[in-house]
């Protein structure tokens, strides 16, 4: 029996984007039981599904304090029939038995090692397995068909699946700085994504590069990858080029989630420190880096857009769309209501425009 002293009754908005969700997950057991239904709903193309666990799991790592009762969650927004159903196994067993057979299941192991390669997809992964692929030696056997991004990922699976360190992005990060103070003096370049979140690991490092003068940054990315290259950081790089100005879908409402600026998929390789060498006396690792230039007439909004965490930005969008009737981007804001774009150099301008309490990074780990 629980003592009324022990049912406390959250009250918790509905929109992420309103909560402060540190690192600090007071139900970590329900969590982990909702993302990874989230994960395999993400991993078989079930869009809905896993947006709605997704929301699910946000809403629980919001919570100040450890869920031990159903009752706790009595008028809780996010928690449809299956979550509660997620829940209440783990609160009566300790674990969900649902969560427990997906882990089992033969399928979701393969998705889980196929998705693992960089360059490779649920779709893709979904293909392989309908063929009989199910792990990486089936991969190698079957003469497969790979492209660029696929083989460097393959070649450096281990790696890759590798968290990166805190030391490891700053790392990084001096490297990034070295090249674009080499190529265009006065570049900046900022730290966003996990790591701008305060996490401690990430499965990348995403950089936001920018030039206090508009126009500046035009052409910096090839250059800045050829002087990565010159210097062998790059053991793979694919750059997409910015799209944002010929798209004719207007610049606040892209098709996707995507955003368009220049961007480069890369993979560095990092020397290691005396401390990390392994037995295996390999002095360097492969490490995921994103680089992304904005012009500084965005900025504000790319590094809002890339700091994430990636349901934080969807909830800021649809806080935006539903509440305020404005388009959020990492490109820019408009307000449809006033026809006009809301010009912000700051995230603290964003969220006010938004009528939003401004949330800092630390707090935005939905
Ligand atoms: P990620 O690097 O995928 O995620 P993360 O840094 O939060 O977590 P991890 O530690 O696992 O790396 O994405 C970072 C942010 O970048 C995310 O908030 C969404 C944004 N983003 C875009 O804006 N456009 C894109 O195309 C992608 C892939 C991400
Ligand atoms: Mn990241
Ligand atoms: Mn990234």
């Amino acid at each position: 029996q629980i003592s009324e002293a022990e049912v406390a009754l959250f009250s918790v908005s509905s929109y992420a984007c309103q909560r402060r969700t540190t690192l600090d997950n007071h139900n970590s057991n329900l969590t982990d039981a909702l993302s990874l239904l989230a994960e395999n709903a993400e991993l078989n193309n079930e869009d809905g599904r896993g947006v709605a666990f997704r929301r699910a799991a946000a809403l629980m790592k919001a919570l100040p304090t450890q869920v031990i009762s159903m009752s706790q969650l009595r008028g809780l927004p996010c928690l449809g029939e299956h979550s509660l159903r997620v829940i209440k196994d783990v609160l009566e067993n300790g674990v969900s038995s649902e969560v427990e057979s997906t882990k089992q299941s033969k399928r979701y192991k393969a998705l889980k090692i196929l998705t693992g390669i960089f360059g490779v997809g649920a779709k893709t992964a979904d293909r392989w397995i309908r063929e009989g692929i199910y792990n990486l030696e089936q991969l190698r056997d079957s003469g497969q068909t790979l492209n660029r991004a696929q083989k460097s990922g393959l070649e450096h699976y281990d790696d890759l699946n590798e968290p990166v360190t805190k030391a490891e992005a700053d790392a990084i990060g001096e490297i990034v700085q070295k090249a674009v103070d080499s190529v265009l003096t006065g570049s900046q370049v900022a730290l966003t994504g996990g790591f701008r979140r305060g996490k401690l690991t990430g499965h990348d490092v995403d950089f936001l590069i920018t030039h206090p003068e508009e126009g500046k940054e035009v052409g910096l990315m090839p250059k800045v990858v050829a002087w990565l290259e010159s210097q062998g950081f790059l053991l793979y790089q694919k750059t997409t080029r910015n799209s944002y100005l010929e798209s004719k879908d207007g610049p606040a409402r892209p098709a996707s989630n995507m955003d368009r600026f220049e961007r480069c998929f890369s993979i560095f390789k990092l020397t290691k420190g005396k401390e990390q060498e392994t037995a295996s006396h390999k002095i360097w690792r492969a490490v995921r880096v994103d680089l992304v230039v904005s012009p500084i007439s965005q900025f504000a909004f790319a590094v809002l857009g890339w700091t994430g965490s990636k349901l934080f930005e969807r909830e800021l969008r649809r806080w935006a769309g539903h509440e305020k009737n404005m388009s959020l981007s990492s490109h820019a804001l408009f307000d449809n209501t006033q026809n006009k774009y809301l010009r912000a150099t700051s995230e603290e301008e964003i969220f006010a425009y938004l009528g939003l309490e401004y949330i800092p990074p630390s707090e935005r780990n939905a």
